[in-house]
């Protein structure tokens, strides 16, 4: 170890400041380093307002262990070029290092390349004059888990400061776009914690510092406990003593159920959601009425949630977020929102909504159940037509904010023409059984058959799903558990209108539910219902019970039926498949 010329830079900056004139740590400290150019200083409420709204690099540089292991290729700039296009401000980069490391204690040298390939992606954001935000992501619970037993806080320290350390150098040049977020949704509930999670906080700041640059007028994210509002209005700190403009970040993903396809919970939007919601959004914000506020994820995928519901929740919840002064940034892993290979939206409605809440526009949305007592789900996001009906004309009510009047709709035979198409009555349009035959044959298979575009006079447009449905059919109605030997199941499916299941029921024939017995309090479409990805997924051609159900089952003892409910939610669209112990 040396002491090189840099510490006097770093003792006399410090001077000036009023710090602490001795490096607190006693590991290594190397050169401050010196930039050449010129840094304009930003307020934190600047950088927070320019990320808005913002979208996160997810499941890539945070990758465990590398880069592209998490199924989304190493990025390229294209990929920044799309998120612009579509109206994001910013991006959050989320970044693991727990896999980068060249050499452990006492020096913990991080990867070179790696350091430069996370810088190189930092450029290509800031070359498209975005704002960018870098992390320390999974190291969070990979090495720096403060709830552990046998943590060794002093090790987790040294490690961390290091860490930042090499960090503050590598990116100590980078323009004030550029802000830095200590540590990911650090994993902690209690005093405790929370007080060596601010030691932490502390010992990035003072990294940052030591490094040099441009780094301690540089924006910063703080957080509290898991990112969590809760955690951070009871154990925040506020910071005294550092040189950077700070705003505090946090995380929603709320409601659990419906954000996580959980329990049957394809619903959402009544007025005490929305309740809820605000009051969740509002409190954070009146415990720090003077802080920049920045909630750094949320989402409502497209993947396993109802689209009425999530297009309602887009609206409601950015528009909110404006409302309490606070930037959003979405959480998209790859295979939630942006198709980067197509540079394709897999939602672009969703987007578009994004864009005009952010603004404060509210936009029209589809009309949806929202009583979760309710025994069948209605939904004006898709027109439905089962096979065999008899196709009349379907009335589909919407949610208009005041002075919204539709434009105009078009199709994939060009614009529809009102009155003999289409009608208007107040909220409501009515589409003409002569309309709906040019899609609706009897010749057709079940499928989406077409996507309208209804144009409204203000906010975003909606798409309309014309689908004709029927049951779906299962290639295997019954599987045994013990031959699946701790595997997943996958059961071949047809398909027969939106191919996707919307919940699956799990009892075992005397009524017992296979998990979350609580689900016996809630509404009829969700007793017994269990949660995308912890019972069941699917793909192109399968429906899966996973390998955690297959043991579940294994556990209980008894054979269950598995029913697989699927869009749209009415009696009759639904097929059981039993697995036998
Ligand atoms: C500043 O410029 C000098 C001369 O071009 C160069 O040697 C040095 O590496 C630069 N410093 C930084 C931090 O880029
Ligand atoms: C904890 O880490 C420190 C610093 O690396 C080390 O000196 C110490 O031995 C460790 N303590 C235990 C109990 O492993
Ligand atoms: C600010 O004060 C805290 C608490 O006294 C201390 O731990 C931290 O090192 C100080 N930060 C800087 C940058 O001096
Ligand atoms: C701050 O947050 C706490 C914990 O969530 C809450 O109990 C309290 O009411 C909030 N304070 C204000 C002023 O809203
Ligand atoms: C809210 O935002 C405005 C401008 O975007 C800013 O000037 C103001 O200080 C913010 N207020 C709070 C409480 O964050
Ligand atoms: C189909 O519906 C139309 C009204 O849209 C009705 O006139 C006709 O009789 C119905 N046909 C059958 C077979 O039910
Ligand atoms: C209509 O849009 C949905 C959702 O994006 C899509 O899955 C479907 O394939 C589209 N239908 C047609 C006929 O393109
Ligand atoms: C809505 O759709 C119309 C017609 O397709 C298009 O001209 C218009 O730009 C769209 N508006 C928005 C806000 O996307
Ligand atoms: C079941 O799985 C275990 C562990 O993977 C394996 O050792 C065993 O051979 C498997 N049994 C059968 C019947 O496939
Ligand atoms: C599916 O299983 C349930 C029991 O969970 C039963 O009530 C229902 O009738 C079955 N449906 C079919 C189509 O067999
Ligand atoms: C979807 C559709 O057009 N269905 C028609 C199929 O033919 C019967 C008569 O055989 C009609 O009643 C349906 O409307």
């Amino acid at each position: 170890m040396y002491y090189p010329s840099g510490l006097v830079a770093v003792l006399l900056i410090n001077l000036v400041s009023g710090r602490n004139v001795l490096p607190r740590d006693t590991n290594s400290i190397g050169s401050a380093v010196l930039c050449n150019g010129t840094f304009s200083r930003i307020s934190a409420q600047t950088w927070v307002d320019g990320m808005n709204p913002g979208w996160n690099l997810g499941n890539t540089l945070d990758g465990i262990p590398n880069e592209g292991d998490w199924g989304n290729p190493p990025v390229v700039s294209s990929t920044f070029d799309d998120v612009k296009k579509a109206g994001f401000k910013g991006i959050r980069l989320p970044v693991t290092w727990a896999y980068h490391f060249d050499t452990e204690a006492p020096d913990y040298d991080v990867n070179p390349a790696w350091l430069q390939r996370v810088s190189d992606v930092v450029d290509m954001v800031i070359d498209l004059d975005m704002y960018v935000l870098v992390n320390v992501h999974h190291d969070s619970w990979v090495w720096a888990d403060v709830t552990q037993i046998n943590a060794n806080y002093t090790q987790i320290e040294e490690k961390f400061y290091r860490l930042w350390y090499q960090i503050g150098t590598k990116l100590a040049c980078k323009s004030s776009l550029l802000a830095y977020e200590p540590i990911n949704e650090p994993p902690g509930t209690t005093a405790a914690h929370a007080a060596e999670l601010k030691k932490l906080e502390d010992l990035f700041l003072k990294a940052i510092t030591d490094a040099g640059g441009f780094n301690p007028e540089r924006v910063v994210t703080l957080n509290g406990p898991q990112e969590n509002s809760d955690l951070t209005s009871l154990y925040f700190v506020r910071p005294t003593n550092i040189t950077n403009p700070w705003a505090i970040q946090y995380h929603y993903y709320s409601p659990y159920p419906f954000i996580f396809s959980a329990w049957g919970s394809t619903i959402w939007g009544s007025d005490a959601e929305k309740a809820a919601l605000e009051a969740d959004i509002a409190n954070i914000r009146n415990n720090f009425t003077d802080v920049p506020l920045i909630i750094g994820e949320w989402a409502a995928s497209p993947v396993a949630t109802e689209t009425a519901a999530r297009w309602k929740y887009f609206d409601f919840f950015v528009r909110i977020a404006a409302k309490y002064n606070t930037t959003t940034v979405l959480w998209d892993n790859g295979a939630d929102f942006l198709d980067r290979g197509s540079h394709v939206w897999r939602d672009q409605t969703a987007i578009d909504i994004y864009m005009s809440a952010v603004d404060g526009q509210a936009n029209a949305l589809p009309d949806s159940t929202t009583d979760t007592n309710a025994v069948t789900q209605f939904t004006s996001a898709d027109l439905f037509v089962r096979v065999g009906q008899n196709v009349t004309s379907q009335t589909l009510p919407y949610i208009l904010p005041s002075d919204t009047s539709l434009n105009s709709i078009s199709g994939p035979d060009g614009t529809l023409e009102m009155g003999s198409d289409y009608s208007i009555t107040d909220d409501q349009i009515t589409f003409s059984a002569t309309f709906l035959r040019n899609y609706f044959t009897n010749s057709t298979k079940p499928a989406s058959v077409a996507n309208l575009t209804l144009d409204f006079s203000t906010g975003a447009n909606l798409s309309l799903n014309l689908v004709l449905w029927d049951t779906p059919i299962l290639g295997i109605t019954s599987s045994s558990a013990a031959t699946a030997n701790g595997s997943s199941i996958s059961i071949p499916i047809q398909w027969k209108g939106i191919n996707k299941p919307a919940t699956v029921k799990a009892v075992t024939t005397s009524g017992k539910y296979l998990v979350d017995d609580f689900t016996s309090y809630y509404g009829p479409l969700q007793n017994a219902r269990t949660t995308y990805n912890s019972q069941w997924n699917w793909d192109t051609h399968n429906l899966i019970i996973t390998a955690a159900a297959v043991s579940a089952v294994q556990a209980l003892g008894e054979d269950v039926i598995f029913t697989f409910e699927f869009y749209p939610r009415v009696p009759g669209n639904a097929v059981n498949h039993t697995l036998t112990i």
